[in-house]
């Protein structure tokens, strides 16, 4: 039996049929059971060239943004990140990536169809000998969960509400890279990571370490656990992080995060991309009153 085939749900039946397209099925059912997964540039559909342009547009839009030189990302020792940049007027690639149509089946899986891309934070991240001591968040990232930032509370239907998408632009392969650590499962433990759990040298948590090569998307739930090593290999991290809710979550002091301006987009920039409106939360459709609620909707 394929119950896609039934036609019954359409908000799910189409998300199953762009799963078994774009050759999913391992992603959907880690994202939903350990909470995170890997997709590669194959399955994302993008090639090394694309990589490379996403990478320094990345490095572009943050050197735009803070009036600051990043030099050579191979030997540059600069340690910050920059939430909320508006990128889609800077460069096309940027809407390429937040439209990916492989991303974006599993974005609506977990967050249902008028999932809403919130926030992009780039993250450069440089050898933590050169970041300062006292910034903990370079040298050693407590465990946390990412569902506070809009103040979700852990228990919260039993549904993803927010899923992290970080596209990985220069490879996390081993610890030096300095990747991402996360705890499989952990978003069904049903609170936030407690602060005597949240120190990695003493945690009760399993952790497993993010593997990606340049080009994937890492995606975690809000209520997984994870963390950061400090980088000690030379040069530069980049990561850009796409941050989506469900629809209906707007956290109240996380709304001055989200990506901003969005009426500075050009009516000629919109109908190039017209899928963009929609990922943007530009395009609801008006419900009817108290529609019976659909996770997948
Ligand atoms: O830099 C990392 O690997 C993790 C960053 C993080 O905690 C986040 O993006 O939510
Ligand atoms: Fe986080």
């Amino acid at each position: 039996m394929n119950i896609a085939q039934q036609k019954t749900l359409p908000s799910l039946d189409s998300i199953m049929s762009d799963i078994e397209r774009y050759g999913l099925a391992r992603n959907a059912v880690e994202l939903m059971t350990y909470g995170f997964t890997v997709a590669s540039p194959e399955t994302l559909g993008v090639d090394d060239a694309w990589t490379e342009r996403f990478r320094d547009a990345t490095l572009a839009a943050y050197e735009k943004g803070h009036d600051v030189s990043v030099g050579d990302y191979r030997t540059s020792t600069i340690t910050a990140d920059v939430s909320s940049a508006q990128l889609y007027d800077e460069d096309d690639v940027f809407i390429e990536a937040a439209i990916n149509p492989a991303k974006l089946a599993l974005v609506r899986l977990m967050l249902g169809q008028r999932a809403v891309l919130r926030t992009n934070t780039i993250i450069l991240k440089g050898p933590a000998d050169h970041a300062p001591a006292d910034y903990h968040f370079y040298q050693n990232v407590p465990l946390h969960t990412d569902n506070d930032v809009e103040g979700i509370p852990m228990g919260a239907g039993r549904i993803c509400h927010r899923l992290n998408c970080m596209w990985i632009c220069t490879d996390q392969v081993d610890e030096a890279d300095g990747p991402t650590l996360l705890v499989p499962a952990s978003q069904h433990v049903g609170h936030g990571v407690l602060p005597h759990d949240s120190d990695l040298a003493n945690t009760p948590y399993p952790v497993v370490r993010l593997d990606a090569r340049a080009g994937s998307v890492a995606m975690w739930q809000g209520g997984t656990f994870h963390s950061a090593l400090p980088r000690t290999r030379t040069g530069l991290r980049v990561t850009l992080s796409e941050n989506y809710t469900r629809h209906y979550i707007q956290g109240p002091h996380a709304r001055s995060h989200y990506i901003p301006n969005l009426g500075r987009l050009s009516p000629e920039l919109l109908s190039r991309h017209p899928q963009l409106k929609r990922v943007l939360g530009l395009s609801q459709k008006q419900s009817g009153i108290n529609p019976p609620f659909d996770p997948y909707a």
